[in-house]
């Protein structure tokens, strides 16, 4: 009988109060999976006259997503405050401590703009440790200001034709699959390594024009195939959904691009660094890929705000390192 995730937790000796954060937003999951799956049955489609912060148009799903995770998190002993993808500011959950606790992220619903064409859609989520305060104060936003390395644990569910959770507590990656008839989530994948090499890229083509020249120049040789300098074919993936484009190269390998591009060029990409790169990143890198934002590991990244964008060149490890040898030459 197949580990079910609470099992995977306690046999790895997950410190309590961090097994009973993960899930809680798992069984939150649970709960998003199956309005996901009612779409329009449901009432839920569509999008709110509201913006986030991001200035994108907010759909019903992602504000009821967000407000799921947030009324279940919160019960959450160990969980001090929660950041999304779709509020300005932190939400503190009860004071910081001498003991610690659990600073939790998410894009509770990323790949939002799919939910009206049934494609792939997904939450992520990042968990870091919350700083230990010698007098209880309740958390600050600076509390969240940290490198992606420090996280502790990070994963995502991606809501396609099966609802898996893909986890990482920092020794390795593993996959549990929902049972829908049971509501258990069995574990499906353990130790999931990315292979190195590839030969299937995935960018939104259409931005060619923007780009640096260094991810010009990659994608152009990837075109030219083997009549090119590598001398061998390429195959290209774009859905949309960053979860599901991930998710694709967490299983059989490629390289996802959402680069820095002209049109906004103080903004370092479209994607967020602290609910999106961070843990997409951890998770690749624990799984033996690499993930690289134009100028270095993206998990050595500098945080400066909650909300910064950052350019996102993550996946299978050689693929990366000849991107980053192009950058380094450009
Ligand atoms: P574009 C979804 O809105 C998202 O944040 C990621 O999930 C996805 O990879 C990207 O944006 C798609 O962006 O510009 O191709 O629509």
């Amino acid at each position: 009988m197949p580990t079910n995730l609470r099992d995977h937790l306690a046999t790895n000796d997950a410190e309590p109060a961090l097994a009973d954060l993960i899930v809680t937003v798992v069984d939150t999951c649970s709960e998003i999976s199956a309005l996901v799956r009612r779409g329009a049955l449901g009432e839920i489609m569509g999008a709110l006259e509201s913006e986030n912060v991001q200035g994108e148009v907010q759909k019903k799903l992602d504000v009821i997503s967000n407000d799921m995770l947030l009324q279940r998190c919160a019960a959450s002993a160990g969980l001090v405050a929660m950041a999304s993808e779709e509020m300005d500011d932190i939400h503190p959950v009860r004071d910081l401590t001498p003991k610690g606790g659990y600073l939790l992220l998410f894009d509770p619903l990323d790949g939002s703009s799919n939910i009206d064409v049934n494609v792939s859609i997904g939450t992520i989520f990042s968990i870091l440790p919350a700083p230990m305060a010698d007098a209880p104060r309740p958390a600050a936003l600076a509390d969240f200001l940290q490198k992606g390395r420090a996280q502790v644990a990070a994963g995502y569910v991606v809501y396609g034709p099966q609802t898996t959770l893909v986890l990482t507590l920092g020794d390795g990656v593993h996959a549990f699959t929902l049972d829908p008839d049971t509501g258990d989530w069995l574990q499906t994948s353990a130790g999931i390594t990315i292979p190195p090499e590839t030969k299937e890229y995935a960018i939104n083509a259409s931005n060619l024009r923007h780009w640096a020249p260094a991810v010009r120049g990659y994608v152009e040789v990837c075109l030219a195939g083997e009549t090119g300098p590598r001398g061998k074919n390429f195959n290209m993936r774009w859905i949309a959904s960053m979860v599901a484009d991930v998710h694709r190269i967490m299983m059989r390998g490629g390289v996802f691009l959402y680069p820095w591009d002209a049109r906004e060029p103080e903004r370092a990409g479209k994607l967020r660094l602290m609910y999106e790169a961070n843990p997409m990143s951890l998770l690749v890198e624990q799984a033996g890929g690499a993930a690289f934002d134009g100028h270095g590991a993206i998990l050595d990244a500098e945080v400066t705000d909650l909300h910064q964008r950052i350019s996102v060149m993550l996946g299978s490890r050689a693929e990366v390192a000849h991107i980053e040898r192009l950058h380094q030459s450009a």
